[in-house]
């Protein structure tokens, strides 16, 4: 594809027109990016085509990722450094008088998921197009996407996302590829030609429709797809005869409850809820994905026995789980399969990865609502268990282990265990977790499959995250070492004698200055913030809950307030708090653990005793264009959940990455962070994995100790229940009472003085600055090994093969 700048203000000129009947003076900011958008989707047409073209002609492997959560952003800046024409764009741009930062603000985040896990999938899908690797994303088309976040008082309040409002340039409606989906009904048996054939009848059947994003591999020609589904009744004319009878009102109902399928992603990233409509959307995305991966496999006439050497198909947690039970029952009732041969294929063409270990975010599904919803499903699902049972039986002789073990047990479906069975690998997502997996949370399964458990460290694409958020940073390491890391990520490593270098550590330190400077004047304009640019960024991003121990974050900044206000002119390097981070609606605690950073913000930012030594803001609206702008102006980076909680954290490589310095506990990634970097380039704290173990399997931890026995942590939780935060007394005793009463189940007091302590030591490791800048900068020389790409390639040879 040939493109230069004048070629480019052309077709830039001409797309105006053909779009809005516009010329370019006369256009508005949101048509230019429209009619931007477009183009870009022109330019990779012809290699999307190509590719598709060229997979099914070599007949090569495709690997399907099958997410709920595609937690994707922004694709107009990442699709020009990745189709490599950011620079002609740039230039044709700023000649017409056009600002393509400005551009790139009208378009709505992509905000299918609602975290870790969604992002995770969304740096899979760039790191697999850009290793030229077939892999593809399947998932949900939801018409809304992660509630927005305001802060009105203190108070998150939650707006609808309704991100495809002014449309959406990257997706190509398929409607010819649609599917149909059954639900409900009843299922009765016949014989067919000596064999048992099942046939479900009276369902409910609608349909689904893909729509189509390209994936633009980096300066490749791989453009991969990412199918999501969106849900419409089959017959979407409008009825008129109904209309006539006056049953227009029931007919628009029935539209409604079919479209609710696909209507909203559920904003629950740490409790199961078991609500039907979620098992539907499950069912929905699986069923649908499948449907289409079998219809292309059988253009590629080979026999369905090979369907697992041509498929990979890898289940991002349980959400997806349904389809073992679903691809068994399309293999044995359609395609007309043996029960072994089909569970042969089935277990050879599924991998599992867990995110969690978190009890309460566990699947479970009630068996009279399964079973209601998805009749042949649930026999399918009976059936993988009764075997699952005997095997266990049989190799264990063990009926606590039978029942421990079981797919089906408590009246319930437990979609971790179907998973785990269904699939010939399971993985967690950092060592520690992998560990915690294998010989604590799953340890029967991995004693009954020794070889099924293996580790896959997360990653992140340094692309989104180095490249195209840190501009200025990126420039500065292609001119030290060349631009080789953008496509082999570990070349970053070939910085770290730079962090002996004067000169360059001035020139990094510079960048960073400007990165803060540039986010304070955002800030200001944004919400109005006065940010001091030379006080340390201090930033704490991530979903709201208990276990990340944002409070524990709050209780350091309380006590640091207090010791400010005892003495004015305590020593102090002017720190900036940053907490960005949503709430699950339902997560009382959590909601109030953000009027309480508020309150305090409030507080502390308004004491003019305190003289802006130091600040702390909450950043409204966490979502990942947010992360683009903090991120790279982060210089202390918040990782302290409690040890053996935090599966594994991405934001910690995606910040590190960035030249922030980790100030962490030894959970999840951490660990392995540290192992990089060095214990001299990370502040650690707080107790372990093993103190962590003792305590809960002892009882014996009793937070009221360390109320009683440290002045500092009695008088942060007074100050909870007294009118010194200037709110009523009732706001926060809810959060005392979890840390006291209920005695503290995520050990922040426990932690608090080694905190404090660490926090401490950041404030007299910044006064060394020549040794802080070594640091960042062997940060950011480490960070090359938690590239996605790295992630992705040992997904693939060792899983995916
Ligand atoms: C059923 C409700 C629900 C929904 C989502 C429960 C749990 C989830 C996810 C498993 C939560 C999640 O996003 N987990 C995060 O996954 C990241 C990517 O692997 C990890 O880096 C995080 O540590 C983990 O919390």
């Amino acid at each position: 594809m040939l493109i230069n700048k004048e070629t480019f203000k052309q077709d830039f000129r001409k797309k105006l027109i053909n779009m809005y009947a516009e010329d370019i003076e006369e256009s508005s900011n949101s048509h230019k990016y429209f009619a931007l958008a477009s183009l870009i989707r022109d330019y990779a047409s012809e290699n999307w085509l190509k590719t598709n073209k060229k997979y099914t002609n070599n007949k090569e492997k495709q690997i399907y990722y099958f997410s709920m959560e595609f937690l994707i952003g922004r694709l107009l800046h990442s699709n020009l450094l990745n189709l490599g024409i950011m620079d002609i764009c740039n230039e044709a741009l700023t000649e017409l008088n056009i600002d393509l930062d400005e551009i790139e603000e009208v378009e709505n985040d992509a905000g299918l998921g609602n975290g870790g896990l969604g992002r995770l999938a969304a740096c899979f899908l760039d790191s697999m197009a850009s290793l030229g690797i077939a892999g593809h994303g399947n998932g949900i088309r939801y018409t809304y996407g992660l509630f927005e976040q305001q802060i009105i008082d203190g108070y998150q309040v939650e707006v609808s996302d309704n991100w495809l409002k002014k449309g959406n340039m990257w997706e190509v409606r398929k409607e010819n590829k649609a599917v149909q989906i059954h639900f409900g009904g009843n299922v009765t048996t016949t014989m067919e030609n000596g064999r048992l054939k099942f046939l479900e009848h009276d369902c409910e059947t609608i349909l689904a429709v893909p729509y189509d994003t390209p994936i633009i591999g980096y300066d490749n020609s791989t453009v991969n797809t990412l199918r999501l589904w969106s849900a419409e009744p089959l017959n979407k004319d409008f009825d008129f005869a109904s209309f006539s009878r006056g049953e227009y009102s029931k007919a628009t109902e029935y539209k409604a409850l079919i479209e609710s399928i696909s209507q909203v992603l559920y904003p629950d990233d740490s409790r199961q809820e078991g609500k039907i409509l979620r098992l539907k959307q499950q069912y929905f995305f699986v069923s649908a994905g499948l449907q289409s991966i079998l219809r292309r496999y059988k253009k590629l006439k080979e026999p369905i026995n090979n369907f697992h050497k041509y498929i990979a198909i890898h289940i991002n947690d349980t959400h997806p789980s349904l389809a073992v039970a679903e691809l068994m029952r399309l293999l044995i009732d359609e395609e007309n399969l043996t029960w072994e041969d089909a569970w042969y294929i089935t277990t050879n063409t599924i991998a599992y990865t867990n995110h969690t270990i978190m009890s309460e975010a566990l699947e479970k599904w009630p068996i009279d609502m399964f079973k209601r919803l998805l009749p042949r499903i649930y026999m399918i699902v009976e059936e993988i268990n009764r075997r699952l049972v005997n095997e266990v039986r049989e190799k264990f002789k063990d009926e606590n282990k039978v029942t421990a073990m079981s797919i089906i047990g408590n009246g319930q479906i437990r979609m971790a265990h179907l998973a785990i069975v269904g699939s010939h690998s399971v993985n967690g997502v950092a060592k520690l977790h992998t560990e915690l997996l294998k010989y604590q949370e799953l340890k029967n399964f991995n004693d009954f499959y020794p070889n099924k458990f293996n580790n896959k460290t997360n990653g992140i694409t340094h692309r989104r995250w180095l490249l195209q958020a840190n501009p200025k940073l990126s420039n500065l390491i292609t001119e030290s070492i060349g631009d080789h890391w953008i496509k082999e990520p570990d070349k970053l490593i070939e910085l770290k004698p730079f962090s002996l270098d004067t000169s360059f550590r001035e020139k990094f330190d510079k960048i960073k200055l400007e990165n803060k400077i540039a986010f304070s004047n955002y800030a200001k304009a944004t919400y109005g913030m006065d940010i001091d640019p030379n006080s340390i960024f201090d930033v704490q991003v991530k979903r709201l809950h208990a276990y990340k121990r944002q409070l524990l974050n709050l209780f350091n900044i309380m006590d640091l307030y207090r010791r400010l206000k005892e003495n004015p002119n305590l020593d102090i390097i002017p720190r900036t708090f940053f907490f960005g981070a949503k709430a699950a609606p339902s997560y009382y605690l959590a909601k109030k653990n953000i009027k309480l950073i508020n309150t305090v913000a409030y507080k502390i930012n308004n004491d003019p005793q305190i003289n802006g030594k130091i600040k702390v803001f909450f950043l409204p609206n966490y979502s990942v264009s947010l992360a683009e702008k903090i991120i790279p102006c982060a210089q202390v980076s918040e990782q302290i959940s409690t040890a053996t909680k935090e599966a594994s954290g991405t934001g910690n490589m995606k910040l590190m990455m960035n030249g922030a310095l980790t100030l962490a506990t030894l959970d999840g990634a951490n660990i392995e962070i540290r192992d990089a970097v060095g214990d001299g380039n990370i502040v650690i704290f707080g107790i372990t994995k093993e103190q962590v173990l003792d305590y809960t399997k002892n009882h014996s931890y009793n937070s009221y100790e360390y109320y009683n026995n440290d002045f500092r942590i009695k008088l942060i939780l007074d100050s909870l229940l007294n009118s010194s935060l200037g709110v009523s007394p009732n706001e926060f005793s809810d959060i005392h009472n979890s840390l006291l009463k209920n005695n503290d189940e995520y050990f922040v007091l426990r932690d608090f003085a080694s905190y404090v302590e660490a926090q401490n030591k950041i404030d007299s490791l910044y006064r060394n600055r020549d040794n802080w800048s070594k640091s960042c900068i062997i940060n950011v020389a480490n960070s090359g090994i938690f590239s996605s790409d790295n992630t992705i390639k040992q997904y693939y040879e060792e899983i995916w093969k």
